[in-house]
């Protein structure tokens, strides 16, 4: 069966700029994906219709970035029983608090699980988790790059001590 792919759903062009950091990392995992600008308000029947048809479509996860008032995530959840992850935008009002609760506050019954304000590389990362289950080289991939981020705060630590001694008063 060939590998499910993860669908990204953007209320606007204009939060591209964080939502770009989602591919790059589903990229860097060789997990298929699409992106697509639909808005929960101004394309309703849009946003319905790839909601319904995304499991039959071969989708297995999907990431709804919206500012602002952002039903976008839950109006996605609520037509489907696929993974729904959704990305708060920070907007240039109240700094994406707005939208980190319209986002994650959503009614029992119907699931978003919710990452930090424009946390576009999380959202990646839940989802390449998500569709590991039951794939071993993804899995793999997943565990190469928690090995990788270690050795790089390892590799700091390392600089720090070196460059300015360790901070401390002992
Ligand atoms: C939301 O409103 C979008 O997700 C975006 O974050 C925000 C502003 O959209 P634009 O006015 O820039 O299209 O629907």
């Amino acid at each position: 069966m060939e590998a499910r792919k993860v669908a990204i759903v953007m209320g606007s062009d204009s939060d591209y700029p964080v939502v770009k950091a989602a591919e790059e990392t589903l990229r860097s995992l060789d997990i298929p994906f699409f992106t697509r600008v639909l808005s929960a308000h101004r394309t309703p029947a849009a946003v319905a219709e790839l909601a319904s048809g995304a499991r039959d479509s071969g989708v297995g996860v999907i990431i709804a970035a919206a500012g602002k008032a952002a039903h976008l995530a839950g109006v996605i959840a609520a037509h489907t029983t696929l993974p729904v992850i959704g990305i708060p935008i920070k907007s240039s009002t109240l700094d994406g608090l707005d939208a980190l609760l319209s986002t994650v506050q959503m009614p029992k019954g119907i699931p978003v699980a919710t990452v930090a304000i424009d946390g576009a590389e999380n959202a990646a990362l839940l989802a390449a988790e998500i569709l590991s289950l039951g794939d071993d080289i993804l899995t793999g991939k997943l565990a190469a790059k928690r090995r990788q981020m270690e050795a790089n705060v390892l590799e700091k630590n390392r600089h720090f001590k070196d460059e300015k001694g360790f901070s401390g008063n002992d």
